[in-house]
């Protein structure tokens, strides 16, 4: 009888491959077709395409290495637990710069915040992912909690990680969705295509990482 296990390191790879190309999709778009980014400039926009480059790398590339972590690194348990809250440590760090940036946007161009769903879906997530960094941290890093309560509370932890990151897959579809002068841009332009590229490979991305989760480790 012929054996249908899929063991999950090699999907990782897949994992690994679509992240550098949104990485490059969305560096090709920010650098080339927009006007890059700034941290202070008179061209508001640079900064607005800052926290575009932070929410996209930062917290969606990162976060989805940060979960295949346990399944792509071949290395003892202990270390890829390392790797894998550590990811997740630069994803958050990323994040809540970079919605400080979008508030730093509104702000310069007088902008009302927090209109858009949006706006509303990436508050959620980043302080769902602080939460769920934090409770990972106490219970299963340092100090820790006993045994019983690590293994009751895994699959909550499993089931709200999956959860947060796919609400920041959500956040980032809608803010491409949103990107500014979208109907002016309609057609198909280079612009255009590239925008929704990046898209679809977000979406696959997610189909992705939530598939390494869900099969049997390599060893
Ligand atoms: C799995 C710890 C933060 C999402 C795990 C596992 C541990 C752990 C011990 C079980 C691995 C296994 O037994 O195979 C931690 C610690 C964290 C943290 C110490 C923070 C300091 C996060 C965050 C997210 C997340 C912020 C998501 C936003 C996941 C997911 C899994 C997982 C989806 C399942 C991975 C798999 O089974 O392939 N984490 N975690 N974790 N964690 Fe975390
Ligand atoms: C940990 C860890 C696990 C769980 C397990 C309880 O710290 O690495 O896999 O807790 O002990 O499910």
């Amino acid at each position: 009888k012929r054996n249908f296990n899929i063991m999950a390191r090699p999907v990782t790879l897949l994992g690994h491959l679509v992240a550098i190309s949104i990485a490059v999709l969305i560096l090709v778009w920010i650098l080339h077709f927009r006007e890059g980014v700034a941290f202070k400039s008179d061209n508001k926009l640079k900064i607005l395409n800052l926290h575009v480059l932070l929410m996209v790398i930062g917290l969606i590339l990162f976060g989805g290495q940060a979960i295949m972590a346990y399944k792509s690194i071949p290395a003892k348990k202990y270390w890829r637990k390392v790797v894998h809250l550590g990811l997740h440590a630069i994803a958050l760090a990323a994040a809540i710069f970079g919605i400080c940036m979008s508030f730093k946007f509104h702000h310069d161009i007088q902008l009302t915040n927090l209109v858009s769903l949006h706006s509303w879906f990436g508050l959620i997530t980043v302080c769902l992912y602080g939460l769920q960094w934090v409770v990972g941290f106490f219970t299963y890093f340092f100090p820790g909690a006993e045994s019983r309560r690590r293994a009751s509370l895994m699959p909550w932890h499993v089931y709200f990680g999956i959860f947060v990151f796919l609400m920041a897959t959500c956040t980032a579809e809608l803010g491409l969705l949103q990107s500014l002068d979208t109907w002016f841009l309609l057609g198909h332009t280079q612009e255009n295509l590239i925008i929704n590229f990046t898209g679809l490979l977000i979406f696959l991305y997610a189909a992705t990482v939530v598939l390494t989760v869900i099969l049997p480790p390599l060893y």
